[in-house]
């Protein structure tokens, strides 16, 4: 198999230990350099302090990397964009022609699960794009959580999509919405959404529960956890919901489309709020890798 997992990595799944898998796309697409390369190293830390293996995912000539190296994580950083942001689709291509590719959610989940590699911790999921009713823009992740058995922990969804329409597919789809601790879907750089989850775990032993249920029942499908920001990193609701639109409407001007606006956006709400944005996204994923590994190693208990 394309695939190659790091032996601390191998052995600590052998043993029944918690392995936490990281993206590459949040690197290369989601943050500036090199602001992304010290917050992929930090999480990794946060992940080892915590008590778990960190494995960042990545593809490197056509291999899956599970457990990328420090250096191959800085390499990610540095050449940000101009490594191609690879989804499940593309996933044959990059493999065939031994290219390197920034692992998304659904397929940073998919090489995760490949590698029996059960927890992931990220920033924010892709979801339904507003105005997906006419450009049928709905984020592979979605399709990904319904099918693979991967639970992911992230701050929710970014108010950038259309939160409601992303609820109901994932609902038809089957996967759990839970709440940490929240039983609101937080908007990734705000704690609330004003929309309800399935359930409001109390706990990391709560969310172990839930995971090992639908695991036991044989229930295939991702789950997903939704970590609210810190109360002190969280941004004021109506100040961020104005960026967005503001970088909404820019992206239309501008005519982007498809695997181009996730980026695109990011990109401008960090530029409008002159980096502020950029810190309440660290702040987030520092504390989805600490819940996120709590959660792993009660599940492995
Ligand atoms: N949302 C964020 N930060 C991110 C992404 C989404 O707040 O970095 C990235 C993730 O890798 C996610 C991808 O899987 O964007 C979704 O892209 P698209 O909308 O094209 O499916
Ligand atoms: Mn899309």
């Amino acid at each position: 198999m394309n695939i190659r997992i790091k032996p601390e990595a191998e052995k600590a799944l052998k043993g029944g230990r918690p392995v936490v898998a990281l993206e590459s796309t949040i690197i290369s697409h989601g943050m500036p350099y090199p602001q992304n390369v010290q917050t992929a190293m930090q999480v990794e830390k946060i992940v080892r302090d915590h008590g778990g293996v960190p494995v960042t995912i990545g593809i490197i000539d056509g291999v899956g990397v599970v457990g990328m190296s420090e250096e191959e994580i800085e390499e990610f950083g540095r050449r940000g964009m101009s490594i191609p942001k690879v989804s499940r689709r593309d996933l044959p291509v990059v493999f065939a022609e031994r290219s390197w590719g920034a692992t998304t959610v659904a397929t940073t989940m998919i090489l995760a699960a490949k590698a029996g590699v059960e927890f992931f911790v990220t920033g924010g999921i892709g979801g339904v794009h507003r105005g997906a009713e006419t450009t049928f823009d709905v984020s592979a992740d979605l399709e990904e959580l319904a099918r693979t058995n991967v639970t992911v922990i992230c701050a929710g969804a970014k108010a950038i999509l259309d939160l409601p329409k992303t609820l109901e597919v994932l609902e038809t789809k089957g996967v759990p919405v839970l709440g940490y601790q929240t039983s609101e879907l937080p908007a990734f750089y705000t704690r609330t959404s004003g929309l309800k989850v399935d359930c409001c775990l109390k706990d990391a032993a709560h969310a172990a529960a839930v995971v090992r249920a639908k695991r036991e029942f044989g229930l295939d499908g991702g789950i997903l956890i939704a970590n609210p920001i810190p109360e002190e990193y969280s941004m004021d609701p109506a100040a961020i919901q104005k960026v967005i639109d503001q970088a909404l409407a820019e992206m239309d001007e501008k005519g982007i489309k498809g695997k181009e606006c996730t980026p695109f956006l990011l990109a401008k709400v960090a530029e409008i709020t002159e980096g502020r944005s950029l810190e309440a996204n660290i702040r987030l994923v520092f504390n989805n890798a600490a819940v996120g590994t709590e959660i792993a190693k009660e599940y492995y208990r």
